[in-house]
């Protein structure tokens, strides 16, 4: 790319004055990111052709991810990364009076998913790059990303973000490959001379799907993947048209917007079912878009049909956008005129798909009238798909009629996307071992014991050149001095680091790079919050969505009861701990905004009480992102994973900071399953009801909580100062709903039952971090074990048990 730092500087500077008409003395650092983007972006468009150019020539089989979320952040400083151009670059513009974090804080962070679902995309994305595999990913180019959160008065305000206002300096808009996507119209069938019946699909409405190409670059090698989002303009011929056979020019502008906002916002909602025809729009949008598009590069090779399934793999995250099934069958038939059985052979070869949620809310299914009316030949092929799978299990299970009721795809008038993307893929994956045998045996038994073969786990994971060479390089390069840079193309051989777990000088280098991270983490609280933080004491650390099963809760409500200890007795001996939050709750989830609410109060009493100062802390950061992930990570002690065991599907914060050389303090729960398993009960705090106890307490009933309320002394005062006179509420009765929901709602998230377990965990966190070797073992024997959580590890599981891709099966 650049053979030294002079060379750089000399492109850099000519980038400025060509394109952006300044010179270094007259640049901003506005000025700086945009150049430095577009030099950049000039740099790998050889190799982005290249490798489009190689998987043609090979003919090699390619996988086309579909999401309705990537959440990628920032890509600056990860592309230099993969691109090992980090060093040459920083210290090029620092030559020249730059400072390259700066730099990097002016690029918008693309916040277009909402949590665990989205960001896992993105990291699939770099694991594939930079595997070398071919994986692209397809998704939605949302005009605004995940809401701008903001406190007022200590209550979540949301504010459209508007990250494309800031010019998003590597996508490629490329009107040449756009496609048109239907909507609504009339559906009619004629029969051939054959007897072979064919659909018309007419008075439709048309967009235009337009992609935006972000290259994916891999590290140290010679990949550039693509993720491409689409992103919707009204077809002007057709609306013009329309407008003119109707005589509705006034309207002309009008329907030209509502066409437009299918790709104008992110629906801000994590695992709640937003039963909104819009949202069904973007899924179909995405959908049709990307079947077309994959379609198109695949008749490129020339190859007949019945290759389709050696070369495309298609792979649905979550049921969204499950209508791939459908879409891809309707192009097979409709325009390829291809049978039913042949197309449907196709379809399911190649469609996979992952679940990544138990909740029920979060299952999707669409009224039949929404789908009727706005996709009429897709609800056609939806209900023949239904209509064939029920009789297969007619043939299959005789008289059983409740069975082929509960396994319907079209039932209570509603289309059940989870049926459908089971019926019509080959492979479904759960994302941790718990939840996939959750799946298996209890949420979708049903269709376990129809189709065993298809089920399967591959558990989360997560970037390690995101998470840790970039997020915490001091560390990274503590751990290539102590065991060489092997684990950075193999990150399971961090488990070389174990050798090292009683070596007093890798413990004592792992805390201070661990101290100064938490100092640089308090200084930029401070600059930016006016916030004081003290870096001695232990930072212990809750970012996710805010969600009832996540328990936020739990940890708030051990923070009063600690704040309530303290203030009993000021000279309590403790470490002083500062709790971090950082979460936001979707916008119409009205219980986690009064979380988030009593979150900010408590960190109201706590940081203005002289009684508790030099003890407690309580930060609750704005607008977490996958930056201000970054900025956190590095600096936790502890990483709090205290969902309500069977739950979390997965988890990847908990991989992410485990990487990072925090420790767990978790519930049996999604992965920490997994992390405890490898790093062995002395190295992770786990406490708290097992899966097993939960469900069997939701079969039975058996739970009361109020039993709990009214037999534990401090359980007792703890919640009942969230609506008695205590300095939270104030007398007010702003969290009756939450004491409610504890007390007389009999605690869905079993906050109650669990409140002593987390208790006495804290307790034997507070005691075992006075002792820094001890501590400073289990941070190591965590990153040690990380290197399983690498999601190149995932994605090579992914790649030759359901995708079926790598080296061995190209095609010479
Ligand atoms: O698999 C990624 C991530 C898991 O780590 C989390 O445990 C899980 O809650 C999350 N699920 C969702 C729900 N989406 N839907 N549907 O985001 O997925």
């Amino acid at each position: 790319m650049f053979s030294d730092k002079e060379e750089f500087k000399q492109a850099f500077s000519q980038k400025l004055e060509a394109e952006l008409s300044k010179t270094v003395k007259t640049a901003t650092e506005v000025d700086a990111y945009r150049a430095l983007g577009s030099l950049l972006r000039e740099k790998i468009g050889k190799k982005w052709l290249a490798t489009d150019q190689r998987y043609v020539q090979n003919k090699e089989k390619q996988v086309y991810y579909f999401s309705m979320e990537f959440l990628i952040g920032r890509l600056l400083g990860n592309n230099l990364l993969n691109m090992k151009m980090l060093g040459i670059v920083s210290e090029g513009l620092q030559d020249l009076g730059f400072d390259l974090n700066r730099v990097e804080e002016e690029e918008s962070d693309a916040g277009l998913g909402n949590g665990g679902l989205g960001r896992l995309a993105a990291c699939f994305l770099d694991s594939l790059a930079s595997l070398g595999l071919a994986g692209h990913g397809y998704g939605i180019r949302y005009k605004y990303g995940m809401f701008d959160q903001q406190f007022i008065d200590g209550n979540q305000v949301e504010l459209p973000d508007l990250w494309l206002s800031r010019e998003f300096v590597w996508e490629i808009r490329r009107p040449e490959e756009a496609v048109e996507v239907r909507f609504r119209g009339h559906v009619s069938s004629s029969e051939d001379e054959e007897g072979g019946l064919h659909f018309d699909h007419h008075d439709y409405e048309q967009v235009q799907a337009i992609p935006y190409d972000v290259p994916v670059i891999g590290y140290n090698n010679e990949t550039i993947n693509t993720l491409r989002l689409w992103s919707v303009e009204a077809n002007m011929d057709d609306t013009i048209r329309k407008a003119a056979k109707q005589e509705e020019f006034g309207n002309f502008l009008h329907h030209k917007r509502s066409l437009e906002e299918i790709s104008e916002f992110l629906y801000p909602d994590d695992s709640h079912e937003e039963g909104k025809r819009l949202r069904l729009k973007q899924e179909y949008f995405l959908v049709s878009a990307g079947v077309q598009s994959a379609v198109r590069t695949f008749e490129q090779l020339g190859l007949p049909w019945t290759a389709f399934l050696e070369k495309v793999a298609l792979h649905i995250n979550d049921t969204h956008p499950a209508m791939v099934i459908p879409e891809l069958m309707r192009i097979l038939m409709d325009d390829k005129q291809m049978g039913w059985e042949e197309a449907w052979e196709i379809t399911t070869a190649s469609v996979s798909y992952t679940n990544h949620t138990t909740l029920s809310e979060a299952l999707e299914s669409w009224p039949v009238d929404m789908v009727r009316s706005l996709l009429p030949r897709i609800f056609m092929i939806i209900e023949e798909i239904n209509e064939r799978f029920c009789q297969s299990l007619w043939e299959q299970y005789p008289g059983e009629f409740d069975r082929i009721a509960e396994l319907a795809i079209i039932a209570d008038g509603q289309v059940k996307m989870a049926h459908l993307s089971i019926v019509g893929s080959h492979s479904i994956n759960g994302v941790a071992k718990l939840h996939t045998e959750i799946l298996k045996k209890r949420e979708m038994k049903i269709f376990h014991d129809t189709f065993p073969d298809r089920f399967n786990n591959k558990t989360n994971g997560i970037t390690h050149r995101r998470w840790l060479m970039h997020a915490n390089n001091p560390l990274a390069d503590l751990i290539t001095d102590t065991i060489g840079e092997h684990w950075i193309d193999d990150p399971g051989r961090l488990t070389d680091l174990l050798a090292y777990q009683d070596d007093r000088e890798v413990l004592e280098r792992i805390q201070t790079i661990k101290q100064q991270n938490k100092e640089a983490f308090a200084s930029w609280v401070y600059a930016t919050k006016g916030i004081t933080l003290d870096p001695q004491s232990i930072f212990d650390v809750h970012i996710k969505r805010l969600h009832g099963y996540k328990r936020q809760l739990l940890n708030a409500l051990h923070i009063m009861h600690l704040y309530n200890r303290i203030k009993m007795d000021p000279s309590l001996d403790m470490t002083p701990r500062t709790f971090i939050f950082g979460a936001k709750a979707a916008q119409s989830y009205h219980y986690a905004k009064k979380i988030i609410k009593l979150i900010n109060t408590i960190a109201d009493v706590v940081n203005n009480d002289p009684v508790v100062s030099g003890k407690l802390k309580v930060v609750f950061l704005e607008n977490y992102s996958v930056s201000l992930a970054e900025r956190i990570i590095p600096a936790a002690d502890v990483s709090e994973q205290i969902s309500t065991a069977s739950k979390e599907a997965s988890g990847t914060g908990n991989m992410k900071l485990m990487m990072n050389g925090a420790v767990t303090l978790g519930t049996m729960d999604g992965a920490n399953v997994e992390i405890h398993e490898l790093v062995g009960s002395d190295n992770i705090y786990t406490f708290g009801l097992s899966s097993e106890e939960v469900l069997e307490y939701y079969r039975s009933g058996g739970y009361s909580a109020k039993q709990i309320y009214e037999t534990d002394d401090i359980v007792r005062q703890t919640v009942d100062q969230l609506i008695h006179y205590s300095p939270f509420s104030k007398g007010d009765t702003e969290f009756q709903e939450i004491y409610d929901s504890l007390v007389h709602h009999n605690d869905e998230f079993f906050v109650l039952k669990d409140f002593r377990a987390y208790v006495a965990a804290q307790q034997q966190i507070d005691f075992d971090y006075r002792d820094k070797q001890v501590w400073n073992r289990k941070c190591l024997i965590n990153i040690a074990h990380a290197g399983k959580f690498s999601s190149d590890r995932t994605i090579q599981e992914y790649a030759s048990d359901i995708w079926r891709i790598g080296p061995g099966n190209m095609v010479k």
